[in-house]
């Protein structure tokens, strides 16, 4: 059938034919906003959506640096600056070697409307690198971090770009890229989010996805007249995301009773032990099938995506895109899942998503469901520009108003629509509305 979505989707498909992670994305979007285009045929007619599924930047590099071995490496760096219509672009770093244009471009484009949610001024970006920082040493981290930043310098800036952290770059790797930045532009300015507490970070930037995440499924919950006590959580994934959404479950009476990583997932039904997790992830950048050493009636299964066979309450997938499939969201309301929100950035499969919402599970969509983490980044901008920094506790309580505010307004969004309770539509429509109006406010550019 030919509608402007359709249309614009089959041109899309055409000339991004090899990125499948970026184009599932903006179908999931598309889709969303049918019932929105059909009231609002001026933002067809301006062509909102025709320039919003092109980056306003695309910028891929070579990363050259030297191995502990004195051999020379290289890898590939990307930045795609997606879309300035709300601010300077903003998102994170991520590397891992599957990094590639597509997922840059999935994660960029998601950003635009994760950002825009957040009600803070900025734009969407994402970069990246298929550098592997595991068994890397931190000098072999350091010159990586150094050569990335060599080249990407010349593109961000406090008021242009400001990256931060996502998979495979956290606080060590921000302090080096900020460093290198420094030394080149001989400025001290807030080019990057994230930073340590000493030299311009924000407290509570740390939790802030995973406390967010929590906040904005309690709002979940409260729409189906549901707490958190005494609810059996799986979580996947042990970083940064899966760490702090953990704590913030087992603070508000949760008990979280699995984690993963890429290799395995630990069950521990006395409830895991965070310190254990920190301990081995945050410091000592070890496996999770280490923490039976320390927790003898513990148990640990190889391979992560059978990790959703563990029966729970609630599913906070929180590793990667992709990783909760038909199949798995299937085997997870048999089991009687009643919510599943998303740490992660597109964690299940539109199949997927498809069965959670013809089943009535409660479903936080990554983009709204995620967003403290960049939200918690806007306000370390803020803190940066004031030169002044709020207590952890005023984060934390801007970090609860932003995600409760977000929830309320997909909740809105949705119902308006005509599509009650889906937050999938709700995020896009809402997200999208914001970043459309200041697109027609500013004209074809
Ligand atoms: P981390 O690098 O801190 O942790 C990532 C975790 O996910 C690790 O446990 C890792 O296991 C696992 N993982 C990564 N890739 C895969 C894979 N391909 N298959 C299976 N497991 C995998 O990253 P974050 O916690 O920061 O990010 C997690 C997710 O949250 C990502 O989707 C990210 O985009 C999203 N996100 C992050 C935000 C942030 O502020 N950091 C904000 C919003 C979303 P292993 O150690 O074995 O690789
Ligand atoms: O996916 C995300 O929102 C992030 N990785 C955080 C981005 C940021 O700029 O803090």
């Amino acid at each position: 059938m030919s509608s402007p979505t359709n249309d614009l989707m089959k041109s899309l498909i055409k000339r991004n034919p090899h990125e499948p992670e970026f184009l599932q994305a903006v179908q999931e979007v598309l889709e969303s906003l049918e019932p929105l285009m059909e009231r609002h045929p001026e933002f067809i007619d301006a062509g909102i959506l025709v320039r919003l599924v092109e980056p306003e930047r695309q910028i891929i590099f070579r990363v050259p640096w030297l191995d502990d071995r004195g051999e020379v490496k290289v890898n590939r760096g990307f930045r795609v600056e997606f879309s300035s219509a709300l601010g300077p672009y903003k998102g994170g770093l991520r590397f891992h070697p599957s990094v590639n244009l597509s997922i840059i471009k999935f994660l960029g484009f998601e950003q635009i409307f994760k950002n825009s949610l957040t009600g803070l001024p900025i734009g969407g970006g994402k970069g990246g690198s298929d550098f592997d920082p595991k068994g890397k040493s931190d000098e072999e981290i350091m010159r990586f971090c150094q050569s990335f930043m060599t080249e990407l310098y010349r593109h961000i800036g406090a008021d242009t770009d400001v990256p931060a952290g996502d998979i495979g770059v956290g606080g060590r790797e921000i302090g080096y890229l900020f460093g290198q930045y420094k030394r080149i532009v001989n400025r001290f300015e807030g080019v990057l989010t994230g930073k340590g507490l000493s030299w311009g970070g924000s407290l509570g930037r740390i939790e802030a996805t995973g406390f967010g995440l929590v906040y904005f499924l309690e709002e979940m919950l409260k729409t189906a007249g549901e707490t958190l006590a005494g609810k059996r959580v799986v979580v996947s994934g042990s970083g940064n995301v899966a760490i702090y959404a953990a704590q913030k479950v087992k603070e508000l009476g949760g008990q979280v009773i699995a984690m993963s990583d890429s290799n395995g997932y630990i069950v521990d039904e006395a409830g895991i032990d965070l310190d254990t997790i920190k301990l081995l992830k945050e410091v000592q950048r070890k496996r999770c099938k280490e923490y039976l050493s320390l927790h003898k009636h513990a148990k640990y299964y190889d391979g992560c995506s059978h990790i959703w066979n563990v029966p729970c309450d609630i599913a906070l997938p929180c590793a990667t895109q992709n990783e909760i499939d038909e199949q798995a969201a299937k085997t997870l309301v048999a089991n009687g899942c009643i919510a599943v929100a998303e740490g992660a950035n597109m964690p299940s499969t539109p199949q997927a998503v498809k069965v959670f919402l013809e089943n009535q599970v409660l479903f936080g969509p990554g983009k709204a469901a995620n967003a403290g983490g960049v939200a918690v980044s806007a306000l370390e901008m803020s803190q940066n520009s004031m030169r002044y920094s709020w207590s952890f506790e005023e984060v934390d309580a801007k970090l609860r108003d932003i995600m409760v505010n977000i929830h309320k307004k997909a909740y809105q969004a949705a119902h308006d629509y005509g599509y009650t309770g889906n937050l999938v539509v709700g995020a896009n429509i809402s997200g999208f509305l914001k970043v459309a109006e200041a697109m027609y406010s500013q004209g074809i550019v």
